[in-house]
Parts: C-alpha cells; structure tokens; sequence
C-alpha cells in the first residue's frame, strides 16, 4: 500500500490545487472551453487513471470538471495523487 504523505506536503509539489476541509484529500477545479474539451480531459485522464489503478472522484457540469483525488486503500494523500495531479495539470494545459 501506498505512504500516506498528506495534503500539505502534496500542494508544495503543486499549483492551483486545494486541501479538502475535513478530509485529507486534494482538489481543483479545471475550466474548459466547452463539454468537448472538458470531456476530452476527462477521457485522457481516465485511461491514465484506470494504468495507475488510481481513480479520481469528479464531477462535471459542462465545461467545468470538479476532482478530488486520495487514495481510498491508504486513507489519505500519497504520492500516487500527487502524480495523477500532475498528469491532469499537463493535460489541462
Ligand atoms: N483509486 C483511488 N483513488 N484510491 C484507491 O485506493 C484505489 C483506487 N484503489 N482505485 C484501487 C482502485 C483498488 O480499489 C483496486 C482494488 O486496486
């Protein structure tokens, strides 16, 4: 099973990501031109995810795709998250 790192020490590898209140997870808001890009988005990352084994908790609504990442088997934030980040903030240009 993945180390717990915890949120603090994920966001000082990131930007533009937030700690979750309550709960230690990881989360950002990604805003698209429209459904096509942010579908896009979610389509690449999911392959990615579904490689890693590591699926992330979204939401979309539109243009607008909601993530929050943690890794359930570890109950908390590991490195596995801070790597999917990543990946989507590359993604997401
Ligand atoms: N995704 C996330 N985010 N956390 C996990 O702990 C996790 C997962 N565990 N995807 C995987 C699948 C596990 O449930 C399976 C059995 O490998």
């Amino acid at each position: 099973m993945a180390d717990r790192i915890g949120a603090e020490k994920a966001l000082a590898q990131l930007s533009g990501w937030l700690a979750l209140s309550g709960r230690d997870a990881l989360a950002k808001r990604f805003t698209f031109k429209d459904f096509n890009a942010a579908f896009g988005f979610m389509t690449r990352v999911a392959l990615k995810a579904d490689q890693m084994d590591h699926h992330p908790e979204w939401t979309n609504v539109y243009n607008r795709v909601d993530v929050v990442l943690t890794t359930h088997d570890s109950d908390g934030v590991t490195d596995k998250d801070v790597h999917l980040a990543k990946f989507m903030d590359e993604v997401a240009g």
